[in-house]
């Protein structure tokens, strides 16, 4: 690897304190509209806006900023289908196993199922990989650091950013994601961390009325 060059940080953009908590609590309100949905229209979606949501999500920290992710972005009805058949098996096992246990009944509220109709419905799939190393173009193999909370990361700024340019999204991970390497011919130093499914609700889709932990439940001050 080259040596990183240092340079002066560019112009930080130092806000008013008035401004600055307008600007937290503008972008509070604008997460509080964000609600992960399991319904989706097949209206398609300007591929531009999934590329600039995914620069976007690139811009993440990670660690030794070895960026392990590697998103493939899936608009193929025939790739689509062949993945909900794929995920649909791995659900069915799920459901039939988990029938009695306690991750079902974590569940119960979600009123999910082993139909993944939206896999091949909504417009976009993107499947995010882990790249757990590297592998360079004469074989050698480079540890990468911190894989996972990088690309959680990375998938937290691509949800917000899809969030922000009006689509939703659903964090899709069925237990077993094996079968993604293969439809997609991904190497095997990349593991498949999730499936994002990106598109508009559906007119009828509806939602669990869940609630979210307030400030003090989930902050401590000290
Ligand atoms: N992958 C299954 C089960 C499931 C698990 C969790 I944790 C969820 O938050 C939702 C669903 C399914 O998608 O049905």
């Amino acid at each position: 690897m080259t040596e990183e060059k240092f340079l002066p940080l560019p112009s930080y953009p130092r806000y008013a304190e008035s401004v600055m908590l307008k600007r937290a609590t503008d972008f509070y309100e604008e997460m509080c509209s964000r609600r992960t949905i399991r319904d989706f229209s097949a209206e398609p979606v300007d591929r531009r806006i999934i590329e600039n949501c995914l620069r976007a999500a690139a811009r993440a920290p990670s660690g030794a900023n070895q960026q392990p992710w590697k998103f493939v972005v899936v608009s193929d009805i025939k790739v689509k289908r062949r993945i909900r058949e794929a995920a649909e098996k791995v659900e069915l096992s799920f459901y039939n196993k988990e029938t009695t246990g306690k991750w079902r009944e974590a569940l119960i509220n979600l009123k999910t199922g082993t139909r993944k109709e939206f896999l091949d419905t909504a417009p976009y799939l993107i499947a995010i990989f882990a790249e757990n190393h590297s592998i360079s173009p004469n074989g050698e193999r480079t540890k990468h650091y911190y894989v996972k909370e990088s690309v959680g990361i990375a998938t937290g700024i691509l949800i917000t950013a899809l969030h922000r340019a009006g689509l939703a999204s659903l964090t899709y991970t069925p237990v077993n994601m094996r079968f993604l390497n293969k439809i997609l011919v991904r190497p095997s130093n990349e593991k498949a961390f999730m499936i994002l499914v990106v598109g508009y609700p559906s007119e009828t889709a509806h939602i669990p009325d869940l609630e979210k932990k307030k400030l003090e439940e989930f902050t401590v001050f000290i």
